[in-house]
């Protein structure tokens, strides 16, 4: 029997254009990566007015062992508390959310489990063509942070090494010849050592699509130290969970980050 899709729906790319514009501009951006499994009623409220008084540019929500169903739950209360674009950051299928604003449609470039390259995209794209949600076909590359983290285990793969530069290069260039619109580097929730300078300026000054850092960015330095190197927006989650006032300082120090030397992005 035939398998009659929905036609796919209009979207108007403005997530992706927001992305875009900021590389463009070469002004640094910032996102708060916010894990389901944290979230009950009422834990969102002072991240979100720390988020507004930093002018925080995104809001990240998901994560790779997310146990029940609070992504929903968790999205549906951030929606209704802030305009800052919601991004799905899903660990599987089903943290798919339609109420959020887009979905890092991931593929996982740095390993060679076949699931994370096109299985799961495969489930999940009948589901996603019905629905009003920005796709962002991204590159997900995951870089050794010091020591075994939640994602690496879950995805059974092997990290790229945080001193090794040009695989990362080659790794996000032939993502970015596949025609992923995004790279997410990322040494992984609560790593030791955030992804190397080293390869953030490689990739950075190689690809012409946006570049996304986390993982272990702890600090106001090392913020500014990832952006300065090239990052185009930074991911951070553990340090803002412990210490939310961290948003406004962390937030002001990669906003004036601007003019860092990186590849030109295409008009796409
Ligand atoms: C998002 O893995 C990062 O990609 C977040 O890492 O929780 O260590 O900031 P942290």
């Amino acid at each position: 029997m035939e398998v009659m899709l929905a036609p796919v729906r209009d979207r108007s790319n403005l997530v992706l254009q927001q992305f875009i514009s900021a590389r463009k501009a070469k002004q640094a951006q910032i996102a708060v990566l916010i894990d389901p499994d944290e979230y009950r009623p009422g834990y969102l409220a002072h991240i979100v007015e720390q988020a507004h008084i930093g002018k925080v540019d995104y809001f990240f929500v998901g994560g790779s062992l997310v146990m029940g169903n609070e992504i929903h739950d968790c999205i549906h209360e951030l929606k209704g508390l802030t305009n800052i674009p919601v991004v799905v950051f899903p660990g599987s299928p089903n943290q798919i959310n339609e109420e959020a604003d887009a979905l890092f449609f991931l593929s996982l470039i740095s390993g060679r489990n076949a699931d994370l390259l096109i299985g799961r995209h495969v489930e999940s794209a009948p589901v996603l063509a019905g629905m009003d949600l920005e796709v962002l076909p991204t590159g997900y590359i995951l870089v050794d942070g010091g020591r075994p983290t939640t994602v690496s285990y879950i995805s059974n793969s092997s990290p790229i090494p945080n001193d090794k530069p040009r695989i990362a290069q080659a790794t996000a260039l032939a993502g970015q010849m596949l025609g992923l619109q995004l790279m997410y580097l990322d040494s992984g929730s609560g790593a030791q050592h955030h992804v190397s300078l080293e390869i953030i300026k490689s990739v950075s000054s190689t690809v012409k699509v946006p570049v996304i850092v986390g993982g272990g960015i702890r600090t106001v330095e090392q913020a500014r130290a990832v952006c300065e190197a090239g990052a185009n927006v930074i991911v951070v989650g553990n340090a803002f969970e412990k210490d939310p006032e961290l948003i406004i300082d962390m937030a002001q120090a990669v906003h004036n980050v601007h003019g860092v030397h990186s590849n030109t992005v295409s008009n796409q």
